[in-house]
């Protein structure tokens, strides 16, 4: 380890930092700074929708917001660097193979659509036609369209996924893995039982109305830097934040924001969590349901006392079924299980009870920290009923809001990229378009990938996104891919799966958000949906990366005019002329698209109508529910511990670092969390290091404990000690995805455990070897 590369963070969040960084990044990718007019068109009514995060923008109509890593996002699609086929002549498959993900994004952008020629090893340049012919000789060969599988990541645009679902049920199957499955399918499962809709339900203006905010498991000075700017408003108008995070994140605690220019001049700086709550990893479903103990208790206290009771008891009576046996599943948990599950004391939970009875608007947000759990689903329907007790859904500053993570994820879902499609959508699907689609239900990413292993599925195409990878499980993922009679790639960058392959194999390079669509009726627009389920256009204003890039929409047009050709109903290549084409086929489908075209060209777009915000409840009880859940003490956690009484087993949560964009490695720090350099990290407690007898600063290796009897180890990472509760680990995605076993997801929603993976730590076995650097070894281990 060299001497700097831990190092103390104190600054805020933000401030000169975040623009020095982004200075930094643009250099690096050749981007002239001066002439960075690309950024300024960022989220800007006649500009492109950020390739960032979905987190929503005022009215889409306001000055630059400024953002560091939209800025990074940006950069890296309008990089200047090229991987185009001198590449991929220069370098086989297995030379790729050996370079890290950093290394493949710093490559730049795909110029050639590339088939893999199996004989030399190396992706070879191939015309676009063959490359479709291809694809529709082997969809067409196989024996079922089951066989076939459609994945999907959440930047496409919402006609590009209208289309692609469209072909792909026409095809025949509902075979639609995405990556919301690894991500919020936990917040829609629960949500849709509870209360009828699976996603948010607020705007940017209950945040304005708001005089409490909870934020349970998000990064947000990382992942959605735009949310600093509505909490810190919130902050300076009094309201409350309260934090529930096992780790201290900076972006939490302070931030200083670059559009301030006293605040930038001064190096000052805002506060932003009132209360920060630091609960051991996957205890929030005890937290909050002490919390909820503690305002019962208390309601019950003041309503003896003859006083006026502090729930909202119009709102429970009118709107709410299962209350009485919801309260008595509360008041029965013991204080002692609540503890020792949440990690927090009595008094502490007490106070987030009381921080919670002395807020009148309250929203409650949550990302990735709360999904990614076994009883991910309990516990969001969990903060659910703590919201439901005073009325706080659907009223002015109070609701739901579930932080989205990809810039399109939410349009993905809404446009049905579902492997479980309600038949209703299905049968408006037949009377449109005049085919029969397929009823039964399609894969999702776990099940895509056991077929993958056990040869039930023999075509992978993904549209967009690093499936290799972002995956569980690495070691079985590669060995599903690997089995697949071919393996296609939608992609802007190369990226690992691209090297993890089937018999064939092609990478089809697409234009990026920021680009000029040109098609025969002029330049087009696409259309995406925000975290606030907000609709607006995103038109590029750069001139493609290169001149044989398609379109996304272009892609799957002409993939399926090339697999159905006369036997299909629609006229795909007529579609893509002029996207209002397909804007129209869209307002045909889906009702609350009508007049799609029209509404989309207002400024700031339209907001789709959500019915739990008008407090109508369209799930089978006709009534939002208050869902009892027992505090889980019979997770693979618990287990683990049980039957590993000899050895320390910790609790590992998969996260990321500051410089990534999911599996897009920017570069090699974690400036908030005082890294540098280095990806493969350990942060721990400084006691546990002790426990260890281990010292920070030594290499370790990690193994996952998991119940099917498989051997998952990620080697080599670099102890550091941190603010943590004792217990529980942190480390870097997809570095540490070999150990997330495919067999452990959440009950209901299947998502992938990545947030709390039980491991054991021992000294690494090369100790006091010369350690290779970290950018000559790749970053997740695919052989
Ligand atoms: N720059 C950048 N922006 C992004 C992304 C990116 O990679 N880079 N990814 C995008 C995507 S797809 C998504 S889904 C979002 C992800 O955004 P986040 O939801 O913020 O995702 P993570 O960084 O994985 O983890 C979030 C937090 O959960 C905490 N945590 C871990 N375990 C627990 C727990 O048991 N309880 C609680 N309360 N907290 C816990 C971690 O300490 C961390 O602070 O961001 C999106 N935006
Ligand atoms: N252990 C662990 N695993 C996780 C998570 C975790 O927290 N821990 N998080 C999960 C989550 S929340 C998510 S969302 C998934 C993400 O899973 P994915 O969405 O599959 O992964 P990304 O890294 O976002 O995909 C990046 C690739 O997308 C391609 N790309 C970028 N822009 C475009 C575009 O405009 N069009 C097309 N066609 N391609 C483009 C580029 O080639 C790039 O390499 O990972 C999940 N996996
Ligand atoms: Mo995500």
């Amino acid at each position: 380890m060299s001497n700097d590369t831990i190092r103390r963070y104190d600054g805020p969040a933000g401030g000169w930092g975040a623009l020095r960084s982004v200075a930094r990044h643009l250099s690096e990718q050749k981007i002239a700074v001066s002439g960075a007019k690309t950024l300024l068109r960022a989220n800007q009514p006649d500009g492109f929708d950020c390739p960032g995060c979905a987190w929503p923008d005022r009215d889409h109509t306001s000055t630059f917001e400024f953002c560091e890593n939209g800025a990074k996002a940006v950069a890296a699609e309008a990089t200047k660097f090229r991987a185009g086929p001198e590449l991929f002549a220069r370098y086989s498959v297995a030379q790729l193979s050996e370079y890290s993900d950093h290394w493949l994004e710093q490559q730049g952008r795909l110029t050639t659509p590339m088939r893999l020629d199996a004989a030399s090893g190396h992706y070879v340049p191939v015309q676009w036609d063959e490359a479709f012919a291809l694809i529709a000789r082997h969809l067409n060969a196989l024996p079922s369209p089951d066989e076939a599988i459609f994945y999907t990541s959440g930047r496409t645009s919402n006609e590009a996924a209208f289309l692609y679902q469209l072909f792909v049920r026409e095809y025949g199957t509902n075979n639609f893995p995405d990556c919301s499955n690894m991500c919020h399918e936990s917040s829609g499962t629960a949500m849709k039982k509870q209360i009828g809709v699976g996603k948010g339900t607020v705007s940017l203006h209950d945040f304005e109305h708001a005089d409490g905010i909870l934020i349970f498991g998000q990064n947000p000075g990382t992942n959605h830097p735009r949310m600093l700017g509505e909490l810190r408003e919130a902050a300076k108008r009094g309201a409350k934040i309260a934090s529930f995070n096992p780790l201290r994140e900076r972006g939490l605690e302070r931030f200083a924001d670059p559009q301030d220019k006293l605040q930038m001049a001064t190096n000052g700086s805002t506060a932003i969590s009132s209360d920060y709550f630091q609960l051991k990893i996957g205890g929030d479903l005890a937290a909050v349901k002490g919390m909820i103990k503690h305002v019962l208790e208390r309601d019950i206290e003041a309503t003896g006392d003859g006083g006026a009771s502090l729930l909202d008891q119009e709102f429970i009576a009118r709107h709410t079924t299962g209350f009485d046996a919801f309260a008595a599943d509360v008041l029965a948990e013991p204080w002692e299980v609540i503890v020792e599950e949440s990690g927090l004391d009595e008094p502490t939970i007490r106070r987030a009870g009381e921080l919670y009875l002395s807020c009148e608007r309250v929203i409650a947000c949550w990302g990735m920290g709360i999904t990614q759990h076994k009883h991910s689903v309990a516990t969001i329907n969990m903060l659910v009923n703590l919201l439901l007790l005073r009325g706080n859904l659907g009223r002015e500053g109070a609701g739901a809001c579930p932080v989205r993570g990809h810039s399109n994820v939410q349009g993905d879902r809404t446009m049905m990229i579902y492997e479980k499609p309600p038949a209703a959508f299905l049968d408006r699907i037949q009377q449109v378009f005049g085919f029969e689609p397929p009823r039964e239900e399609g894969f999702d990413t776990v099940g895509a990938i056991e077929a993958m292993i056990d040869g039930r599925a023999k075509v992978f195409f993904g549209m967009g996104g690093n499936f290799a990878i972002a995956t569980p499980d690495t070691e079985a993922t590669a060995r599903g891919l690997r089995r697949c009679d071919l393996t296609v790639h939608v992609a802007t960058k190369l990226n690992r799966s691209h090297l993890v392959h089937g018999r064939d194999a092609l990478i089809l390079p697409c234009l990026g958000r920021t680009e000029i669509d040109l098609q025969a009726g002029g330049p087009q627009g696409v259309t995406v949906e925000d975290s606030m389920s907000m609709v607006h256009l995103s038109s590029g204003i750069n001139p493609p990366a290169s001149d044989a890039l398609l379109s996304e929409p272009a892609i799957v047009a002409r993939l399926a005019h090339a697999t159905l050709g006369a036997r299909s109903k629609i006229d795909w290549l007529g579609l893509i002329e002029d996207y209002d084409r397909i804007r129209d086929a869209i307002a045909m489908t889906f009702d609350d698209f009508h007049e799609f075209n029209a509404r989309v060209r207002v400024p700031g777009g339209f907001r789709l109508p959500n019915t739990a915000a008008q407090r109508t409840w369209v799930n089978p009880a006709g009534k939002a529910v208050f869902v009892p859940c027992p505090v889980p003490t019979d997770n693979p956690i618990h287990r683990a511990r049980r039957t590993h009484g000899g050895q320390i087993v910790f609790t590992l949560a998969t996260t990321r670092s500051h410089d990534q964009y999911n599996t897009t490695i920017y570069g090699l720090d974690d400036r908030y969390r005082g890294v540098f350099g280095e990806r493969r990290v350990l942060f721990a407690n400084a006691d546990d290091i002790a426990a260890l007898g281990m010292q920070a600063g030594d290499w370790v290796d990690l193994e996952s404990i998991c119940e099917d009897g498989v051997r998952r180890q990620a080697p080599r990472f670099l102890l550091v000690a941190y603010n943590i509760p004792r217990g529980c680990l942190a480390a870097y995605y997809p570095e540490t995805n070999p150990l997330v076993p495919l067999s452990s997801f959440a009950d209901e929603s299947r998502t992938p455990t990545s947030k709390s993976v039980p491991v054991i730590v021992t000294p690494h076995l090369a100790a006091g070897a010369q350690m290779p650097r970290q950018r000559d070894i790749p970053a997740a281990i695919v052989r």
